[in-house]
């Protein structure tokens, strides 16, 4: 039997070989997607975004503990956590931490748990993640959720690996409310105010809402207003109601046509990711290393401009 094919079957030891090979994007990890390919498509990707420590691998802890045993005893969902780190180049410290804020899932195997960090390019890692997410969701994982840390370009990509964002905040944030990037407000389906249990986790919310109805003023059929909502994610507290508004904005996703709208963005985004990284290189493989060369020195001693570089390079 092929890697792909025992993948499928539902083989463990096959799905970590697997994604070994596609997070170093070998020639097999590129097949083997090839392969999986049309088997993907299915499973709910839900995105857990937020600064460093408010709670987000705690949240997706009792996410997952929540869909293995209450959605529907006799037939819990598989799930698969993602845990990205676009400002670690290691699986050092926080990874350690996950593995003990996570540890209710060990030995689970309706759960599989894949931490990734920056290796280079950001670019790349999420690309990489996009990779690793298509490979869950053809093993036949229900929920894939994808935790990321920080609030830069990177976290905004890789949330919108997501079909459902959440974005974590703390209370106290208070009136500090504007410090939120416009960024990363735009890409929450759902705001958690995770530790609720410290003071200023009301003030938090209200201001928020008020915040999400400012921006969104059609408030109508057809738009989907952020819900805010309050967790305290170390006792499970909020946590049944936050599955519950995830599940009416997959409902919403089916019934608005938005579920085929954010496939096909980002379907669309992936070839084009890869497109202009092939073009480069094929381009590059073909092009005279020393008439590269000459255009580079003529461009350092500033006897051409990088525009200009780009024209004869081009020509
Ligand atoms: N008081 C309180 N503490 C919490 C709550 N949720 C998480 N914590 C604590 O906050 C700390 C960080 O929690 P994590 O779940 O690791 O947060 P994270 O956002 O995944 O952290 P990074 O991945 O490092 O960015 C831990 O010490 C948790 O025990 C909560 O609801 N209330
Ligand atoms: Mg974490």
């Amino acid at each position: 039997m092929t890697l792909a094919a025992s993948l499928l079957s539902g083989d463990r030891l096959s799905l970590a070989r697997v994604l070994t090979q596609v997070e170093n994007d070998t020639p097999v990890g590129r097949q083997i997607l090839d392969e999986l390919f049309p088997h993907a498509g299915k499973a709910h990707r839900i995105g857990i975004t937020g600064a460093p420590g408010t709670g987000k691998s705690s949240l997706v802890n009792q996410l997952a503990r929540h869909y293995r045993h209450t959605v529907d005893g006799s037939n819990p969902y598989r799930v698969a956590i993602v845990a990205v780190d676009p400002t670690s180049p290691f699986t050092g410290g926080a990874i350690l931490g996950d593995r003990v804020r996570m540890r209710d899932l060990a030995g689970d195997p309706g759960v599989f748990i894949r931490s990734m960090a920056s290796r280079g390019s950001l670019g790349g890692l999420a690309a990489t993640t996009a990779a690793v997410v298509q490979v869950f969701d053809a093993a036949g994982f229900d929920v894939i959720l994808i935790e990321t840390v920080g609030a830069g370009q990177a976290e905004v990509d890789i949330a919108r690996l997501a079909h459902t964002t959440l974005v974590v905040e703390t209370p106290g944030l208070g009136d500090d409310i504007q410090a939120i990037k416009a960024g990363i407000l735009e890409i929450a389906d759902v705001l958690v105010i995770n530790k609720a249990d410290q003071p200023g986790a009301e003030a938090a919310e209200r201001a928020l809402r008020n915040m999400l109805e400012m921006n969104h003023p059609a408030n109508g059929t057809g738009f989907w207003l952020p819900p805010v909502l309050g967790t305290v994610a170390t006792e499970g507290r909020g946590v049944q109601e936050l599955a519950a508004v995830i599940a009416r904005h997959q409902e919403f996703l089916r019934q608005t046509g938005g579920w085929h709208v954010r496939e096909r963005f980002l379907l669309q985004t992936e070839m084009e990711t890869i497109l202009h990284a092939e073009l480069v290189s094929r381009w590059r493989a073909a092009f005279p290393e020393d008439a590269y060369r000459k255009i580079l020195s003529d461009l350092v001693e500033r006897r051409i401009s990088p525009y200009q570089a780009v024209e004869r390079l081009l020509s």
